[in-house]
Order: C-alpha cells, then sequence, then structure tokens
C-alpha cells in the first residue's frame, strides 16, 4: 500500500481484519519494523483520538514521531496559487510540503472540508497535494471527504460484537448546531459497501450524501423505519452535501436525537459514535452511558487500525 486515504485501499477486508488481531493480540510484535523511521503527523484541525492513538501505534512499531500543529507555532500557509503574499500568510503550502517531507518517513495529514467550495473538498486539494509533492507514504488522519481509519476501527468493533453473520447496521443523522464534515459519513459508508452487512442510512431530507459514497445503501429519511430490527445504530450528524446548501445548517431537528426511546425500536441494537459527541445533541446520556453504548471500544479500536495501516505502509517503503 503506497498511500492510505480511503478505506478501499485495505484490498480484501477479510485479510485485513485478519491483519488487525494479529495487530491486537500482540502489538509489541513488531518494534524492529519501525526503528529508525519517523511519523510526521500534521494537523490542520483538532483531535484528541487520532492524534493520541495514532502516535501510540507509531511507537508499537518503535517508530519516532513528530506531530506537528499546523495553526500553532507554524508559519501561517497561503494555500491558493498565483496568489500575490502580501497578506498575513508567510509561507506556501508548495514549499511547506517538500520541507515537512524531508524529515520523515511516513506523513498523516488532517485536513477537513472547507466548506469554501465543494469542488475544493471533493478534489481533496489539501490531501492530494501531500501525495503530489511531499514524496512520501501519505495517509489521512481525516481529510475532506473520509477519515478511513475511523473507519477501519468501526468496522473492527463491528466485527468484535456481532451476532450473526449479517447484522443491521444503520447509520442515522442526528442533530449538532455547527456544519459538521460529511468524511465520517461517507467513510462508513465506503466501509459498509466492503461488507455484507444490511446496511441502510437515515437522513433527513437534504442531507443525502454523495451519491458515490451512498452507493448501493438503503437510504430512507424515516428514521423510525431504519431503526426497526437494527443491530447496531452509527449516529452521526453531516452538513448537506446538496450544491445549494453545501456545508450549511438548516435542520437542527431534534426529533433525530438517539434516545432510549428511539433505541426501544431496535433489536437491542450497540450505540456507536466516532467521538466527540455532543450529548443531548446526538445521543442522550442514558443511551451512551448504557451497556449497549461502543464508543470506547470503538476509540480503543483506533490504536489497532492506525497500527495496522503504519505497518502496511511501513512494509511496502
Ligand atoms: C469532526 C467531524 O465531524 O468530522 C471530527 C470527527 C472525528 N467533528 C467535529 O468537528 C466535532
Ligand atoms: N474520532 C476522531 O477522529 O476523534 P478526534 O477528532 O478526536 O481525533
Amino acid at each position: 500500500m503506497k498511500h492510505f486515504t480511503s478505506i478501499k485501499q485495505l484490498g480484501d477486508l477479510k485479510d485485513a481484519l485478519a491483519a488487525a488481531a494479529a495487530v491486537k493480540a500482540n502489538r509489541f510484535a513488531d518494534q524492529e519494523l519501525g526503528k529508525n523511521k519517523t511519523a510526521l503527523l500534521v494537523f490542520f484541525n483538532n483531535s484528541l483520538r487520532t492524534r493520541l492513538s495514532t502516535q501510540k501505534a507509531a511507537q508499537n512499531l518503535g517508530m519516532n514521531v513528530i506531530v506537528l500543529d499546523v495553526n500553532q507555532g507554524a508559519w501561517k500557509l497561503e494555500t491558493g496559487h498565483g496568489v500575490v503574499m502580501d497578506g498575513d500568510k508567510s509561507e506556501h503550502l508548495l514549499e511547506a510540503i517538500p520541507v515537512m517531507g524531508c524529515y520523515c518517513d511516513v506523513i498523516g495529514i488532517r485536513s477537513f472540508a472547507r466548506f469554501e467550495s465543494r469542488d475544493d473538498d471533493y478534489n481533496e486539494v489539501i490531501l492530494n497535494q501531500f501525495i503530489q509533492y511531499s514524496g512520501r507514504p501519505v495517509f489521512s488522519m481525516e481529510a475532506a471527504t473520509r477519515h478511513p481509519l475511523q473507519t477501519f476501527a468501526d468496522i473492527i468493533t463491528i466485527e468484535e460484537h456481532k451476532t450473526k453473520a449479517r447484522p443491521k447496521v444503520v447509520m442515522t443523522w442526528a442533530p449538532h448546531p455547527k456544519a459538521l464534515p460529511q468524511a465520517v459519513p461517507n467513510s462508513f459508508a465506503e466501509g459498509m459497501s466492503m461488507t455484507d452487512y444490511e446496511f441502510v442510512i437515515a437522513n433527513p431530507e437534504g442531507y443525502d450524501l454523495a451519491p458515490e459514497f451512498v452507493g448501493n445503501a438503503k437510504v430512507t429519511h424515516n428514521q423510525d423505519e431504519a431503526l426497526a430490527g437494527a443491530d447496531f445504530v452509527y449516529a452521526k450528524n453531516w452538513a448537506p452535501y446538496q450544491a445549494d446548501i453545501y456545508g450549511k445548517v438548516v435542520n437542527y431537528d431534534m426529533g433525530w436525537t438517539v434516545t432510549k426511546e428511539k433505541m426501544a425500536l431496535t433489536n437491542d441494537a450497540f450505540f456507536m459514535h466516532c467521538l466527540p459527541v455532543r450529548r443531548n445533541m446526538i445521543v442522550t446520556d442514558e443511551v451512551i452511558e448504557s451497556p449497549r453504548s461502543l464508543v470506547i471500544p470503538e476509540a480503543a479500536n483506533r490504536e489497532i487500525s492506525a497500527q495496522t495501516v503504519l505497518k502496511m505502509l511501513l512494509q511496502s517503503l
């Protein structure tokens, strides 16, 4: 694997899950693999889990780790081409990227959708420049359209908890006061298309995801109908993809919050969320605190997904 920007690059999912299980069984088996290799983790946006789990994963592999918060302490970066740089930005991304590449062997990038241009976001202009100009294998730590390390951890978690071969997994939109990217739901839908689970997406009208991510999934605008018989409920807010309202908060419908009453419609489903989550917006306290909540095991599996992916990248250096 040269770069990791989509869950599809894992190839055969069963093999990837077996690789993840091996990592989980012995996290320190490959300490020689990363010796004298450096992972640079570049954050354009905030993070708790990705920052910690990816560092831990790299350390488990014997790597050195450098973390750069681009917006804290580095020069302000210009990203536009042909711009006369007479404003507050001191350095251009086109110099910064190859410079970063000089100091590491693999680069992780977190660069969320900016909601300024749907085309720029969906063309992954920041992530792709790192691929083009860093000279290093690049892995996504959530870019504009996908969060594959999260999706991989989510699938590992479902595999660990499912009690039937083909569980019903429902990804439901839920309310949030701010516009959030579509990366997590896009990526989760992409991951579900690699499984043989029954997968349903529930969201209000105007919130349908990009068709290339929805694929063959069933989409409904009726949350209660979707939840009936669900084995896993995967909640997430996202802002609209639709061109005329792209990235705007147009719906704040608290009727979509995942409550105890909503969970009662399911087949005693597990509750999932990538975190960070706003309580009593996305999900009520009692649901997230219930024994069926998998939010902490999901977060724990982020170390495993990151280590499995870093191992694959190191093996193809
Ligand atoms: C981000 C998002 O929704 O994409 C990160 C989730 C892992 N969430 C927030 O910005 C709150
Ligand atoms: N789930 C996740 O990626 O969390 P962070 O944004 O805290 O890294």
